[in-house]
């Protein structure tokens, strides 16, 4: 096979300042450099991308920790193989492979060896701390980069690089076991809809919660047993209690919503024994309970980031099976601007995929 053609230069969607509003001229479509993958490291022509909702924290600088400027975006990103440096052995050119938040880890500190690599203190997080996959042609360790099955389209597989592999690890992390129930808090969003898929082909009952009519449809049709309005609801605690079998309430909670208030309640309604995931990163929000009944009802309060590479490689799996059907809806790299704005007024149910040639 005669080696692939490589441009020099690509069309990338480019952040040159973070902590600006979400408006107009926020994100520039336009030409950049490609880069040469380094000797560990792949180049991946990224054809497809899914949007986070992190790449719209990135751009608003709402976290502590400082984004690289100027910012290529983007950890969502399916695509193929085309260069590889010397010491990559394991990934072929031609390979289908993903671009996803952890880009690399030092494969060698205590987390990295027992398989918490997202915990390492030297990660690279794309489209954060390195360029991501808002670009034609993006690098990432070749330790890291996700291996997609060939009969994955890289369009619809594109997402589950992160909002499936996050979800997937939070719902292994929360402890739940088939027949027991799951409350998705943000269930209409990205991470939300697959949540609602991977929990229902793990064979847990799904109490959906998020607002209005469309995410109630979609979320209905992808399986959630009942659906609760945050927007109309009178007694959301109530109402969610009374979802599970026993009325005693979830087993366990997914938080991927983007506001702090549903991170008090989640508490609330747990059933006791229960655990709280959090999983959703809104800016400047704390998670507080009361400690009496924490302890009384000995409710388990944790965080889940992201997945390692064993979770990859079983999120995708699920995918590759068929148990993981999403909607999304694409457009053009160039467009990315006004996904962000419909994703800032909450008005995307599933995910925005964008296609890296328009
Ligand atoms: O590893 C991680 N922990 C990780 C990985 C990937 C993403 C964390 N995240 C974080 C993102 O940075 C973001 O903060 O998860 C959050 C959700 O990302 P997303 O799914 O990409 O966002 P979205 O598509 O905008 O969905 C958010 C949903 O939350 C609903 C909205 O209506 C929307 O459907 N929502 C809100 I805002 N407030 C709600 C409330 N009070 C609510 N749903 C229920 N109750
Ligand atoms: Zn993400």
């Amino acid at each position: 096979m005669s080696a692939p053609h490589i441009p020099q230069e690509q069309y990338a969607a480019v952040v040159e300042k973070t902590g600006g509003q979400s408006g107009a001229k926020a994100v520039l479509y336009k030409k950049i450099p490609v880069q040469k993958p380094g000797p560990d490291e792949v180049l991946v022509n990224v054809k497809y991308s899914g949007v986070c909702h992190t790449d719209l924290h990135a751009m608003l600088g709402d976290w502590p920790i400082p984004a690289k400027l100027p910012l290529v975006g983007g950890h969502e990103g399916a695509g193929i193989v085309v260069a590889r440096g010397e010491l990559v052995k394991d990934v072929q050119i031609g390979d289908h492979a993903g671009i996803k938040w952890l880009n690399g880890s030092c494969l060698s500190c205590s987390y990295c060896n027992n398989m918490d690599e997202p915990l390492c203190g030297e990660a690279l997080l794309s489209g954060y701390t390195v360029d991501g996959s808002f670009q034609q042609y993006a690098i990432a360790k070749a330790a890291h980069v996700a291996r997609i099955p060939r009969e994955c389209d890289l369009e619809a597989v594109a997402p589950v690089l992160c909002a499936g592999i996050t979800v997937y690890k939070g719902l292994k992390e929360s402890g739940a076991k088939p027949g027991q129930s799951v409350a998705i808090v943000g269930a209409g969003g990205g991470l939300g809809t697959f949540a609602i898929q991977y929990a229902k082909a793990m064979g847990l009952n799904v109490i959906a919660i998020d607002g209005g009519a469309e995410k109630k449809g979609v979320c209905e049709k992808l399986g959630a047993s009942t659906f609760v309005d945050f927007q109309s609801s009178k007694d959301l605690v109530a109402e969610v209690r009374a979802a599970s079998s026993d009325r005693l309430g979830p087993h366990a909670v997914l938080l991927v919503a983007v506001h702090e208030k549903p991170f008090q309640q989640a508490t609330r309604y747990v059933r006791a024994r229960g655990t709280v995931v959090c999983i959703g990163l809104p800016a400047n929000a704390t998670i507080s309970a009361p400690v009496f009944d924490t302890v009384v009802r000995m409710v388990n309060i944790k965080g889940s980031y992201v997945g390692n590479r064993a979770d990859t490689a079983e999120a995708l799996e699920f995918y590759r099976r068929g148990l993981i059907k999403v909607p999304f809806k694409t457009v053009g790299l160039s467009q990315l601007q006004d996904v962000y704005k419909l994703m800032s007024e909450g008005q995307i149910a599933g995910r925005y995929v964008v296609d890296t040639s328009k």
